[in-house]
């Protein structure tokens, strides 16, 4: 094998990339890679410095590996996935064996038993986008695959918003802007916050984080926000703000009894009610209590949130009169019902008559990520053509589970009654579902039903470790490409930094060794190498730079230059604002053209978990004596997801190795945990470790465990294993959002704490796996 640093290139001078988390530049300085943020950034991200000691460290794949039972038994369900050992092979052996599988596969069931949908975020750039990569591959190579739909990020928005205010990025992305809620913005009431480490962060780049600064400059014109939320770093210090502590889940409660409070002030804005929404009456009955007797006020309320009476009655009353908006994290939908405090929001700026106003009305996820809020660039970007799916099976994204589980098994999406696939191959390429997926330990015995789990990593992952073949990758910096989004004005020329890791390829070389052996090279490849397809993917910008009569940069000049800046259209209220104005000739594309308040349609579907207007509906998870602890497993702050945990930023903010979860000093005392302890969360589900932080910036009764530390199992062979790490997707639940979105629930859950004071298990999760000798011989074939 060769080593892995036996060919390393040094380029000379400061070179430019990019990343979902910032533009930088690397520059190699006395053997050391150097990363710097892009001189216009005014706020920049510290998880570019995950880079510089993730390139070579040791958690990195170096070789093609095998599961050494798939090589022994053949294909077929097994629990050794995740215990075996794995061999090394070389590249054409181990193409020449999976594109013999794939063949397999697709010859006896077809493309519809292959799951393609690989979901996860990879890495910045246009062209090798491993997601893109893979879905051209398979609908090339074998005629499509079962596919995936929506998002772990929007799972139950991205279905409720079109059922009642139209297309989900027209109405979130391309709705409220940053620069008219600085201009015009009085209260900004943020359910789940807006927090900087959540905005430093944008699919596909960004060059210059400013939400800091608007926030602040928002408090300088005498705005103001009310955060709610179990966390108080869910909004910056510097801004003018009121923190409502809300028990978790509890947002609706806490809405409706605003809405009630209007109601019975006579504050909302019923002319603008009538005028733009439909179905106000069924809903004032329900929130009245003439349909069961209950009235939705803050009295109601108050038990439900942990809000006095008193301070729900206080904070309606500031809203009348003024430009207000309302904003909802990502998170408030990750979790059980989590279409109803979107839609609540939406009917809370409606009856106010907010909607569609400069700076006010509904604002779904401004803060939670920079895709949100920000200008779009006037000229198009262009990804890899994906070329036809010829199977029209899917999934909602987080059935994952369910669906390997239960195949040809019903379920309930979006008004239709579906079948699950009946899934054989998995092939999986930039995403992580150890780190995404609820409830791992229900995962690990879902990825044991299917035949073959393939999957390309740069790192070893859980997903890795439980796959039958393992493909090492590339990472950013090892190859070429163009990072660019379209929220974000700077182009960046990504150029290639040091040599790949040991044998590690690019997706797209992978790909097109596996199409040239199905007999498809030359339609996947188009006869492009890599470099030529950032020419082409570039023309398009370049042929829209040239029509808009912007100045236009050749592809060597751009590549030379490191970066072009890309004209935008400023955001300007678009569908919301055009249909207030006018609402009988700009109509919304809902059934009645209008907000729906009331929506005949989904209540059509008869959901008992989603009726036909915004409901309170109990979560499932509530605390009880044996799992006293809302548990907020929310995004990390030290890197993207579980991306490079191994790089020096996330380690360097863990403590003893282990992920940092935080308790308020009430729930630490009443349990003998002082500041730095190790302590172990668990619940029916499973348990993990972490070290703790103990402080009153978070809620009592809430423990915040944030995702993304590497799945590392003390023990593998137990059917429940500690995760000694601190990975929270062992405790989570997996169970849809509702009948009508299944979207993912992963932000909340239920669990008890203590200290641990065993003797303390070591960090495993980053050895790669000591290679194993080959069985002899192999058997290839499975028995069906
Ligand atoms: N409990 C709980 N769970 C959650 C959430 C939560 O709030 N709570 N949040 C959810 C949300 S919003 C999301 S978006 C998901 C994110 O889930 P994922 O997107 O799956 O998480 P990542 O860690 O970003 O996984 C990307 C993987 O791609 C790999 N990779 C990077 N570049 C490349 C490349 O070029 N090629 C290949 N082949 N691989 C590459 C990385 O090493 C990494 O392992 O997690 C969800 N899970
Ligand atoms: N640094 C960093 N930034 C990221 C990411 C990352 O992994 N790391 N991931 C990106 C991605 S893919 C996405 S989708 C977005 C995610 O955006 P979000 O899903 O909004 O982000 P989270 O940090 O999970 O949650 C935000 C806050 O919501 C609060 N919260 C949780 N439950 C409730 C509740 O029931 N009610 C109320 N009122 N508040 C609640 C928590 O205190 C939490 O800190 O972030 C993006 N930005
Ligand atoms: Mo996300």
């Amino acid at each position: 094998m060769k080593q892995a640093n036996e060919r390393t290139i040094r380029p000379q001078g400061k070179m430019t990339h990019s990343s979902h988390w910032g533009a930088f530049s690397g520059e190699w300085v006395n053997d050391q890679l150097v990363i710097s943020p892009h001189p216009i950034d005014p706020d920049p991200n510290p998880i570019i410095q995950n880079f510089p000691e993730a390139l070579r460290h040791k958690a990195r794949i170096a070789k093609p590996m095998v599961r050494r039972g798939w090589l022994e038994h053949g294909p077929g369900p097994s629990d050794r996935r995740g215990r075996d050992g794995f061999v090394e092979m070389e590249w054409d052996e181990v193409l020449d064996l999976l594109a013999g599988e794939l063949k397999r596969v697709k010859d006896r069931r077809g493309p519809q038993a292959v799951f393609g949908g690989s979901y996860g975020w990879s890495s910045a750039g246009r062209f090798h986008h491993a997601q893109s990569q893979v879905h051209r591959f398979l609908n090339f190579a074998l005629g499509g695959y079962v596919r995936s739909v929506n998002s772990y990020s929007a799972g139950a928005s991205t279905v409720i918003i079109p059922r009642i205010l139209g297309d989900y990025e027209d109405m979130t992305r391309r709705n409220i802007g940053w620069d008219e809620v600085v201009e015009h913005c009085d209260l900004v009431v943020a359910f789940g916050g807006m927090n900087t480490k959540n905005s430093r962060v944008a699919g596909g780049g960004i060059s210059k984080h400013t939400e800091h600064g608007d926030m602040i400059a928002v408090s300088k014109r005498g705005g103001e926000f009310v955060l709610v939320s179990p966390l108080k770093t869910d909004l910056p210090d510097e801004v003018n703000q009121d923190w409502l502590q809300a028990m978790p889940g509890s947002d609706v409660a806490l809405m409706l009894a605003l809405a009630h409070t209007l109601v019975m002030d006579g504050t909302h804005d019923r002319a603008f009610i009538d005028r733009c929404s439909v179905g106000f009456d069924e809903f004032e009955t329900y929130l009245m209590g003439r349909s069961d007797g209950q009235p939705k006020d803050a009295a109601w309320a108050a038990p439900i949130t942990g809000l006095s009476a008193d301070v729900i009655l206080k904070l309606a009353r500031r809203l009348p009169g003024k430009r207000v908006l309302f904003t909802v994290a990502h998170s408030l939908q990750r979790a059980r019902h989590g279409e109803q405090p979107v839609w609540m929001s939406a009917v809370l700026a409606t009856m106010l008559g907010q909607i569609g106003l400069p700076g006010g009305g509904f604002g779904y996820a401004l803060g939670a990520i920079a895709n949100y809020g920000r200008r779009y660039n006037a000229v198009p970007i262009a990804g890899l053509p994906q070329g036809k799916n010829g199977v029209a099976d899917f999934i909602p994204v987080a059935r994952i589970s369910d669906m390997l589980l239960n195949p040809n098994g019903p379920f309930d999406y979006n008004g239709k009654r579906m079948a699950y696939p009946d899934i054989k191959l998995v092939y999986w390429a930039g995403g992580n579902p150890f780190h995404h997926h609820q409830d791992i330990n229900r995962l690990r015995s879902a990825f044991a039903q299917i035949d073959t789990l393939v999957v390309h990593e740069l790192a070893w992952t859980a997903t890795a470790r439980h796959a039958d073949i393992v493909l090492p990758v590339t990472m950013s910096l090892e190859r070429e490409d163009i990072g660019s989004a379209q929220t974000d004005p700077l182009m960046v020329a990504m150029h290639q930094m040091a040599e790949p890791f040991g044998e590690a390829r690019n997706d797209y070389d992978i790909f097109s060794g596996l199409a040239e052996r199905l007999g498809k090279g030359a339609e996947f490849t188009e006869g492009r190498t890599a470099r030529e397809w950032l020419q082409y993917l570039y023309k398009t910008t370049y042929d829209g730079l040239v029509a808009g009569g912007h100045e236009a940069p050749d592809f060597e000049t751009f590549w030379a230059n490191g970066e072009v800046l890309l004209p935008q259209k400023p955001l300007d209220g678009g569908t919301l604002r055009a249909f207030v104005n006018d609402p009988e000739n700009n109509r919304l594309p809902t059934p009645s053209g209008k907000v729906e308040i009331f929506s005949s349609t989904i209540a059509g579907f008869n959901y008992a978990d989603c009726p036909g207007h915004p409901a309170w509906l109990p979560p499932l998870d509530v605390p009880t004596a044996e799992t006293p602890l809302h548990l907020v497993a929310n995004q990390p702050a030290s890197r993207l997801h579980s991306q490079l945990d191994f790089g020096g930023h996330s380690a360097a903010e863990k403590r003893r190795g282990r992920e940092v979860a935080r308790m308020h000093p009430k729930d630490a005392d009443a349990r003998e945990i002082k500041d730095g302890d190790i302590i172990k969360l668990f619940n029916e589900r499973g348990a993990c470790l972490a070290s703790v932080v103990v402080t009153e910036d978070v809620m009592a009764g809430v423990i915040q465990l944030p995702t993304g530390a590497y799945y590392d199992p003390e023990d593998i062979n137990d059917d429940k294993p500690l995760c000694v790490h601190g990975n929270p997707n062992v405790l989570t639940r997996d169970v849809g959002t509702s009948s009508l979105a299944q979207g993912c629930t992963g932000q909340l859950t239920v669990v008890q704490v203590e200290k641990f004071t065993g003797n303390l298990p070591p960090i495993q999760a980053f050895d790669p796996p000591v290679p194993v000798e080959r069985p002899q011989p192999p058997r290839l074939e499975a028995a069906e």
